[in-house]
């Protein structure tokens, strides 16, 4: 609950906070006085599949789950969030890449990147159920509880229907004028979408309601450098465990994922 309380508190002070960075990278752009700055305070080891391409991670009544990305690597699968084990695992079609994945009313979603397909299953027994089509690229998906909410590597954000996955309205962040594009994976976390940007070493906080950016996490050197490979890949992967507050973060052919504590940046 750490996050959940310090975030609460410090949004409060927000508007007091002035870190004067530029965002992504463009000196002068923008000005980030009101945007809330956190880092990762304390983190705790656990395994990561180096297979995994990572695409989608989130918590579903107690259980974790991540989809998986490649043209013939893409999967769905269960994973022991204290071990990192896959436990469960459903190997998608190899013409299908596996893109980002969240639960609602005992059915998990996975999206696809340009097959124009959400595939539905029953994440009881990882049965198949149904593919709903959707225009453009399929990149991150969460939910509020009511609706799915979809990235498409742009920075607009669609809310859909989870039963038609039609789209109910769009949201276009900003981070005051300027629009934030390549939002990736998502969590919707007490109220907030949180959004990995893809390529960037940090996290964005976004208000569901005016698309306005909130708050900043940066995770820079999250993944040590004496783990970096040739073949590791960028920071992608949120699930935040609502049981407990707790937030997990990983990246696409990461070694390690990170149950992480995130505080004000300074304090
Ligand atoms: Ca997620």
């Amino acid at each position: 609950m750490r996050h959940r309380l310090l975030i609460s508190v410090l949004s409060l002070l927000a508007a007091s906070v002035c870190a004067g960075l530029a965002f992504m990278g463009h000196a002068g752009d923008v000005k980030d006085g009101d945007l809330a700055q956190y880092s990762v305070s304390d983190k705790q080891e656990i395994r990561h599949d180096l297979s995994a391409y990572t695409q989608g991670l989130f918590f579903y009544e107690g259980r974790m789950y991540e989809s998986t990305g490649q043209y013939g690597e893409s999967s769905f699968r269960e994973v022991d969030p204290a071990t990192g084990k896959v436990l469960r695992e459903e190997i998608l079609p190899a013409e299908y890449f596996g893109e980002g994945s969240c639960a609602f009313d005992g059915r998990a979603y996975i999206l696809t990147w340009y097959e124009g397909l959400c595939l539905v299953y029953d994440i009881e027994t990882f049965t198949k159920l149904a593919e709903l089509p959707y225009q453009g690229q399929g990149w991150g998906l969460t939910t509020d509880g009511s609706s799915l909410i979809m990235s498409n590597g742009t920075s607009v954000l669609s809310f859909r229907d989870p039963v038609t996955f039609m789209e109910q309205r769009t949201l276009e962040v900003r981070n005051g004028v300027r629009p934030v594009p390549y939002l990736n994976e998502l969590e919707y976390i007490d109220g907030e979408i949180w959004a990995n940007v893809y390529g960037q070493d940090f996290i964005v906080i976004i208000d569901p309601v005016s698309g306005q950016l909130t708050g900043r996490i940066d995770c820079t050197g999250l993944l040590d450098a004496r783990y970096r490979t040739s073949s590791t890949d960028v920071l992608n992967g949120i699930a935040c465990n609502p049981d407990d507050g707790s937030v997990y973060l990983t990246g696409k052919y990461w070694p390690w994922m990170y149950r992480v504590d995130i505080t004000e940046a300074g304090k």
